[in-house]
């Protein structure tokens, strides 16, 4: 459950995914999400984990200790939400215009982004222009996509102007960043909407492991111990009042985990290759661990992988005409 990097970096800047890539769905996989196409060599991601060594070891002991691990993936969390919003801020292209702030009694000029062009350069027209009798499949799923960015939008828009500034388009694009309990569980609106399908309001375990198994690979949906591992977490793990269905409360816990992400995902990751178990990491256990480690590599470095596999891709399509 830790960042969408992966997902974050592969996908074009500009598409709907990356909109959304935060949806529910992949909060929730992220394990299982491809890596990039070209994959470094072994010896390309230990030389750079070995770089980044250095500048995680704050007070420079030679040994990683589980804050600051949790620092520098905060760091790297950061960055990689930052360069996300950036991009598609600028994408958009904001105007700027008066915009009442919270504290100033005077409008400020400021750049900020209109509903109607957000959703004119996002969604072709038939998806927000209601025809009651569409039929198409395609258009039906992006109608879902729009009425949940309207959700967003009116969340995310904290002085209700119907205006995004960039800092109100932060919580839209991550609504899991928000320092707003309820720009937060949107989220777990959208999870809800996903994965009950039979409009109770709950997520009972056979809607769990339908969506679960939509969501994994052809071997794992055929591996009883992969199986047993998925019922075993909803049971023990996600089910707190044991009535065999998730509620809002347990869905929100599990989405939206009210620990600090890094802290625990920093213990695990020592955890994991902690050779003499002194809870702390050496460069030598890091190196030889290094597979375990791949998300405390920066952005930068899985772009320059994925920019060449974009490329390739790219010339591959010509080449079909
Ligand atoms: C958005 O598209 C509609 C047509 O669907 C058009 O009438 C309107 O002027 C457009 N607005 C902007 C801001 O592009
Ligand atoms: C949708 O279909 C109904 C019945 O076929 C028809 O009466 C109605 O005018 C149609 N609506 C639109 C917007 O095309
Ligand atoms: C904006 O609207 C919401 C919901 O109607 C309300 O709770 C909130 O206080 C409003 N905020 C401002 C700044 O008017
Ligand atoms: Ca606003
Ligand atoms: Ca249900
Ligand atoms: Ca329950």
């Amino acid at each position: 459950m830790y960042l969408n990097l992966f997902s974050t970096l592969l996908v074009p800047v500009i598409s709907l995914h990356l909109a959304f890539s935060h949806s529910s769905d992949e909060e929730m996989h992220q394990d299982q999400i491809p890596p990039p196409v070209q994959q470094p060599s072994s010896e390309v991601i230990q030389n750079e984990l070995k770089t980044f060594f250095r500048r995680m070891d704050k007070n420079l002991d030679k040994l990683l200790s589980a804050e600051e691990v949790k620092l520098w993936m905060q760091h790297i969390h950061d960055k990689i939400i930052n360069d996300n919003v950036d991009r598609q801020w600028k994408y958009y292209e904001p105007e700027v215009q008066e915009v009442h702030s919270w504290f100033g009694y005077k409008p400020e000029k400021m750049e900020a982004l209109t509903w109607e062009k957000y959703r004119n350069t996002t969604y072709p027209q038939n998806v927000y222009e209601e025809n009651e009798n569409e039929t198409d499949e395609n258009i039906k799923g992006l109608r879902v996509m729009y009425k949940r960015a309207e959700r967003r939008w009116i969340l995310a828009d904290t002085n209700n102007d119907t205006l995004l500034i960039k800092q109100e388009f932060v919580d839209f694009i991550h609504p899991e960043e928000s320092q707003v309990d309820k720009v937060r569980e949107v989220l777990v609106l959208e999870a809800k909407e996903d994965m009950d399908s039979d409009g109770n309001d709950e997520v009972s375990f056979e809607e769990y492991m339908t969506h679960i198994k939509s969501m994994a690979h052809e071997e794992e949906r055929n591996d009883d111990e992969w199986l047993k591992v998925q019922q075993n977490h909803f049971s023990y793990n996600l089910d707190k009042d044991k009535d065999n269905a998730l509620n809002f409360e347990e869905l929100k816990e599990w989405l939206i985990p009210s620990e600090d992400r890094h802290e625990s995902e920093g213990k695990r990751l020592i955890s994991l290759a902690d050779e003499n178990n002194d809870e702390k990491l050496s460069e030598e256990e890091l190196s030889k661990g290094y597979e375990n480690f791949l998300s405390l590599l920066p952005p930068e470095f899985w772009e320059k992988y994925n920019t060449a596999a974009e490329y390739a891709t790219e010339t591959a399509k010509h080449d079909e005409f």
